[in-house]
């Protein structure tokens, strides 16, 4: 009897290892990740050679194999070079799976194979290679990996005008975002506290608009040269991320406005100046020219136009004599059809610059052209609005506040940063978001591009609490935006979350401990907070 259970607690302990073995590290995790044979090892040293395979002959091909060689070279996991050794091969061939982002990712004695119908499915295979390089300190196991992501848009929203952080610390965020497969980079630059990115035509927009932050008004102007653009939209492309500036109107506007207040529309009491006049036609050429030249800074020719929370600061509109005016001419009922017309203006505008127009669900309202379009749904109360995006056929990102605001509290004992009512967005409730729950009964799935995490920095005063509230609940959002809802297991996503930590600590980042919250306590963020502003 004795012995029976001897044998059993073996065959369960060696059952037990091996499974232990085959667990895939990745995050997020592949559609399928197998191991051929047990037992097998393939040393990848940090001198292996990235080759591109013969007949696959694309410079970007070429940009993947030099982005994966150096990446492997600093590894600091990895046994150094030993002369020759095993290769890794980047192969362009037609894949079972269309998708454009499809790869598999094969390792065998000679070394690793990765195969994709494009570069940017060689690029995710690559990313899937450093990041099992890492967990098994080059000593690879045969995988078998064959992924394509659930949704093409992954995306991550960073504030800067609330708060400025600087080249670096947006190159070391595009970093992460490529580790895991993130891919639209949404870029805030402009709104009521600073305008961050320089407009040659309107020096005044950042030598004076760039004056002040969220909590320092007098702050000395920061923003980004159009040579620092161009740095950090290359660096994104070298890592397969698009990046979509966001040039917020007509609302959100105060800092363009202490620059060149002849195009304000006014504001009110709590958001003076907030809005662009919509009743100059001075004001279209005026961000016509603006967006001329930011659609010639970013390849994705995607401009998001905002179009948030404009009945902030437009009472003006109601007794301006212009604008009066102008909704007569136009047979405009009241001041909410004027923001509707504004937006239609500057959509035409865009569209002309062969640029799409993106913009927040208040502008569901606005008839555009579904395939210029993309709808960004937040306001989580209101579920009719993402109704009325898909009904109309636009496509939509989705990014709710609930979870998807990574300036809102992630543990019950944060004391800053956003709540609603009494909730807030843990690492749990992220991974648990699927969004296809949120999708009509006669909703069509395939409108749904994919999802996008925000950060606003009203209370993010420093990097230390950018990290704090961006990591690792980043992995979540990787995962969900990556994996297929049947592919999820949070108890095995937490378990891959540990190594994630022991990065994070390495590079330096003050990052949430979910397992000890104690480690990092929450940074408090400088004088303002939440209780300051309203939404
Ligand atoms: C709402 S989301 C805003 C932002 C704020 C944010 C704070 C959206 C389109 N507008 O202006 O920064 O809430 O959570």
């Amino acid at each position: 009897m004795i012995l029976k259970k001897t044998f059993a607690l073996l065959a369960f302990l060696c059952v037990h290892h091996a499974y232990a073995q085959t667990k895939c590290p990745v995050i997020p995790m592949p559609a399928s990740a197998t191991i051929a044979t047990a037992n097998d090892k393939t040393i990848i040293t940090r001198g292996v050679q990235v080759r591109v395979d013969r007949k696959t002959k694309a410079t970007q091909v070429q940009a993947v194999a030099d982005f994966l060689k150096s990446a492997i070279a600093k590894l600091p996991e990895l046994p150094a070079s030993t002369g020759r050794g095993q290769q890794i091969l980047l192969v362009i061939a037609r894949m079972q799976d269309n998708n454009p982002e499809a790869y598999e990712l094969v390792v065998n004695t000679q070394g690793v194979k990765i195969s994709a119908n494009t570069e940017k499915g060689l690029f995710n295979g690559a990313v899937t290679l450093l990041q099992l390089l890492r967990n098994e300190k080059g000593q690879l196991q045969s995988w078998v990996i064959k992924d394509a992501p659930q949704y093409a848009w992954r995306g991550f929203m960073l504030d800067e005008s609330r708060q400025f952080f600087g080249k670096e610390k947006v190159k070391s965020l595009l970093d992460w975002m490529a580790y895991y497969k993130l891919n639209k980079f949404h870029w805030h630059l402009t709104d009521e506290p600073g305008w961050r990115i320089e407009i040659k035509q309107y020096p005044k927009l950042t030598t004076v608009g760039g004056i002040g932050n969220f909590t320092d008004p007098k702050a000395p102007a920061t923003y980004y040269t159009q040579a620092e653009i161009k740095e950090i939209v290359q660096y994104a492309a070298d890592r397969n991320i698009d990046v979509i500036p966001e040039i917020d109107m007509p609302g959100h506007a105060t800092a363009a406005n202490n620059a060149y207040p002849e195009f304000s529309g006014g504001g009110s009491k709590g958001h003076p100046e907030f809005t662009f006049n919509p009743a100059k036609e001075g004001t279209y050429t005026y961000l016509t020219n603006i967006l001329r030249e930011v659609n010639d800074l970013f390849p994705a020719h995607m401009i998001h136009l905002g179009g948030d929370e404009v009945s902030y600061g437009n009472e003006k509109w109601n007794t301006n004599t212009d604008i009066q005016a102008l909704m007569q001419r136009e047979h405009l009922a009241n001041i909410k059809e004027v923001e509707l017309y504004f937006m239609q203006r500057m959509s035409d505008s865009l569209y002309k610059l062969n640029s799409k127009m993106l913009a927040w669900d208040e502008m569901a309202e606005v008839s555009l052209p579904k395939d210029k379009t993309i709808i960004y749904w937040w306001r989580h109360d209101k579920p009719n609005t993402l109704k009325m995006a898909l009904e109309k056929g636009y496509t939509t990102v989705i990014c709710p506040r609930l979870p998807l605001y990574f300036d809102f509290v992630q543990d019950s004992t944060n004391r800053h940063g956003r709540k609603w009512s009494k909730l807030y967005n843990p690492i749990e409730s992220v991974y648990k978001f699927n969004p296809l729950t949120l999708l009509p009964a006669d909703g069509n799935p395939s409108l749904i591009a994919g999802m996008q995490a925000n950060l606003w920095t009203e209370t993010v005063s420093d990097t230390k609490r950018l990290d704090y509230l961006t990591f690792p609940r980043i992995c979540a959002l990787a995962e969900i935006c990556w994996t297929a809802p049947d592919r999820k297991n949070e108890a095995d996503f937490m378990q891959r979350l540990q190594p994630q930590l022991k990065l994070f600590e390495a590079a330096g980042l003050y990052y949430y401990d979910p397992f000890n919250p104690n480690i990092h306590p929450e940074p408090v963020p400088k004088k303002k907070t939440v209780s300051d502003y309203k939404d």
